[in-house]
């Protein structure tokens, strides 16, 4: 009796301090899909090459002591091999992250041991066309002390990525010869006055987290909020390392970071790489910040499809 009452308190006491009890393990599968996507609000398309036919691929979300058990297939009818690589990993590289052929599938598992905010993508070679080309995404490994930091009244991920328009022309890629810079796989994706652009939607007042990932392949994003300040940045996304007050971030290609913003009035507030031969070949989202504003997923409009244009 008196053991269980010592349980209860723990447990109570546990999750109290925002702790969860157990850690859990989570079976993460990923199919390499070569496809066309669409990447900007004129419907055109892109011959991709994706986790799960998403530019970018999904978003995995685990909780700092989780284990991930990950599966990736590379179905027969690919015509190149595919790999993937965790940054919240800490594994063999040879071992797990090698590149499969279609046909193939390879597994291993991980813990995610460090909270934050993780880049990942495909590592086959040349990586520099798999990334262009569309094979990453990002992973939050979620605190285990939810605690640690304030709590956010909304999350956005964005992953900002450079754009070649042939996707072919490797070379191009070598030369950082890129013809936009995307958020979340489109051109001004979050861009209103743009056609077929949307938004990201938040309430005066409230605290939005936007879970940042550099994917590269080779530009440095600059990444300042339009009309506001950053609150908080934390590097890599990790509580510990806070921030207070910053204007523009620095988060190089393969990184990322967590950018807390509390949007004190109603407005527009774009939020850009002050890179601006970046922001101005695509990547400006903006933050309308509105009483009315609904929820929205960690990820809008992922993947990307248009209502079909009205008949001449
Ligand atoms: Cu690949």
């Amino acid at each position: 009796m008196r053991t269980v009452f010592v349980i209860l308190c723990l447990s109570v006491g546990m999750i109290l301090m925002g702790q969860p009890l157990l850690a859990k393990t989570h079976t993460v599968e990923m199919t390499a899909v070569e496809k066309d996507v669409v990447i900007d609000g004129e419907g055109t398309t892109y011959a991709a090459w994706t986790f799960n036919g998403q530019f970018p691929g999904p978003v995995v979300r685990v909780t700092e002591g989780d284990t991930v058990k990950f599966k990736l297939t590379n179905p027969a009818e690919n015509k190149h091999p595919h790999a993937m690589d965790f940054h919240a990993a800490e594994i063999d590289f040879l071992k797990n992250y090698r590149a499969i052929n279609a046909g193939e599938t390879i597994e291993y598992t991980f813990v995610a041991r460090k909270p934050g905010i993780f880049y990942y993508h495909c590592g086959a070679p040349p990586m520099i066309q798999h990334v262009a080309r569309g094979m990453f995404g990002a992973i939050i490994v979620d605190p285990k002390n939810s605690k640690a930091w304030a709590k956010a009244d909304r999350e956005y991920v964005l992953i900002q990525s450079e754009f070649f328009k042939n996707p072919d022309d490797v070379q191009a890629m070598f030369d950082r010869k890129f013809d936009h810079m995307l958020f979340n796989g489109g051109v001004f994706k979050y861009h209103p006055f743009v056609t077929g652009g949307g938004k990201l939607d938040a309430k005066p007042g409230e605290r939005v987290r936007v879970y940042f990932v550099n994917a590269g392949p080779n530009e440095f994003s600059a990444f300042h909020p339009i009309g506001e300040i950053w609150d908080n940045v934390y590097e890599s996304g990790n509580p510990s390392n806070r921030l207070n007050g910053v204007q523009t971030y620095v988060v190089g290609p393969g990184s990322a970071a967590t950018f807390d913003v509390v949007v004190e009035s109603a407005g527009a507030y774009p939020l850009v790489t002050h890179s601006l031969t970046g922001a101005l070949r695509g990547a400006i989202a903006v933050l309308l910040a509105s009483p009315d504003a609904k929820p929205a997923p960690l990820m809008p409009m992922t993947p990307w499809e248009l209502a079909p244009k009205p008949a001449q």
